[in-house]
């Protein structure tokens, strides 16, 4: 049970101490503070106000297994008695670290059989940045520098991170994007290819990829960078076929490719990573969240084998975290994958629980607000439109409706994002049938309540 807390003074003193993540300072002065979280069981959250809330994502798109694992718990204690820390840096490592190499290498399969740790996802990618440069040179291609990534893609919130992400208000902040790394249009076909074939779309949208290769000089390329699926972007599912124009694009110009798994990995889209899902080979794969499912933090950067014998003709890769490999981190994440492997969830996303929130968000193509509500695995988005059978959006611009639903859905009891005026979902892939129709159900009576005022707004 939880401990008693003292949450009027907890809300006073995050107000006086407290920075919240990606969060308006003054917003959460004048609301009186962060709602905070105190406990939670299975799928389900709890807050200090007493309410109990269907955790809709997962805690930030990463708690895979659930809350309340004791034996993840129990992991934790037990390597920390052992061996709570020893970093990777001086020729040593430790036995979960190396273990956990194994395993996740396991996973990836094919020339993905190496593993660099950190400690985020936005590390992670910072890691491919370094390394992707580093081995270009090493190759005796050094103006191979530049990242072709896509608008609204979302990699991290460090300088490499927000500067490979796509998100042109988080550029705004700190001066970015870096030099060297180019933007490209997403495959957004409700917001963007709306009453195009979607095929033609998705191939459109990889021409541009190919287009700015051309643009900047082939040779001047080193990588290019997606989530299989984008998450934080608003849960953008590409049409079928875009990947393999992707990699086919990048093979033809000798460019890496990375697939940023940090959402997509360990089960989400019914594989155990977004690209076996979506049918393509990467060569760097980022990934976290799921990794551990959040318990700890913990984030892996797999590379082929390809790049790992450049690598090795170069002396050190000056490149490291305290934390690289953290003992009880890894400890943490073998036992979450154990989880993961014996509860099936992997094959139950794929196979049941997937397919059940597709048929349950079917419910909502009649709504009058739904424009479309789509889902791949146990990632589901809803767009919210202000006249059925088009893209067009309340108050005429986008970011009006979300944040309102949204609201409505989480006084409801639903955890939800509002990613401008998509409504996203990422649960915990232990949901049982009955908590996804619960989930739909609250959207749909959300987007009800909604209505008049959104109405008004026009
Ligand atoms: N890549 C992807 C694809 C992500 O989704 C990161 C990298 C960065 O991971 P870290 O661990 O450094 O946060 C992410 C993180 C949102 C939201 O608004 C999404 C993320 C993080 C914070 C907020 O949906 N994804």
């Amino acid at each position: 049970m939880p401990r008693n807390y003292d949450i009027a003074e907890l809300k006073r003193l995050d107000v006086a101490h407290h920075l919240p993540a990606q969060q308006d300072y003054k917003l959460i002065e004048d609301i009186g503070g962060s709602r905070i979280v105190t406990h939670a069981e299975g799928c389900y959250i709890h807050d200090g106000d007493g309410n109990r809330i269907l955790d809709g994502m997962a805690g930030l798109w990463c708690v895979n297994v659930g809350y309340g694992r004791e034996e993840l718990v129990e992991v934790a204690a037990e390597q920390m008695r052992e061996l709570p820390f020893y970093n990777t840096f001086f020729k040593t490592a430790t036995p979960a670290t190396v273990l956990l190499a194994h395993r996740i290498a396991g996973l990836t399969g094919g020339k993905l059989q190496h593993i660099f740790f950190n400690g985020s996802g936005s590390e992670a990618n910072d890691t491919v940045f370094r390394m992707v440069r580093h081995y270009w040179k090493l190759k005796g291609e050094p103006k191979r520098k530049i990242f072709i990534s896509r608008w609204n893609a979302y990699h991290g919130s460090t300088v490499a991170g927000v500067s490979l992400g796509g998100m042109k208000f988080m550029h705004e902040q700190g001066d970015l994007p870096i030099p060297g790394i180019e933007h490209v249009r997403q495959p957004y076909w409700f917001g963007e290819g709306f009453g195009m074939d979607k095929r033609e779309f998705g191939k459109l949208c990889a021409a541009a990829i190919e287009e700015r290769i051309l643009e900047v000089g082939p040779e001047n390329v080193a990588a290019f960078i997606g989530e299989p699926v984008q998450g934080a972007g608003g849960v953008v599912i590409p049409p079928e076929g875009y990947w393999q124009e992707v990699e086919a694009i990048c093979r033809k110009y000798g460019i890496l490719l990375v697939a940023d798994e940090v959402i997509c990995g360990f089960g989400r889209t019914g594989e155990w990573f977004g690209h076996q899902t979506l049918g393509f080979t990467p060569d760097l794969v980022p990934m976290a969240k799921g990794l551990s499912s959040g318990y700890l933090p913990i984030s892996a950067t797999a590379v082929s084998s390809d790049i790992v014998e450049v690598l090795k003709t170069g002396g050190d890769f000056v490149h490291g975290f305290t934390y690289s490999g953290h003992p009880v981190c890894a400890a943490v994440a073998l036992r979450n994958i154990d989880i993961i492997e014996r509860e099936g969830l992997v094959s139950r996303t794929r196979d049941d629980t997937g397919p059940y929130l597709a048929k349950a968000l079917k419910r909502l193509d009649d709504h009058p607000l739904v424009g479309e509500a789509r889902s791949i695995g146990l990632l589901g988005a809803v767009e919210i439109v202000s006249k059925k059978g088009t893209n067009e959006r309340f108050g005429g611009k986008e970011g009006t409706a979300g944040p309102i639903v949204r609201d409505h859905c989480i006084a409801n009891g639903l955890m939800v994002r509002g990613i401008r005026d998509t409504i996203v979902m990422c649960p915990p892939l232990t949901i049982s049938h009955q908590q996804i129709d619960d989930l739909v159900t609250i959207i749909e009576a959300s987007l009800d309540q909604a209505t008049p005022e959104l109405r008004a707004i026009g």
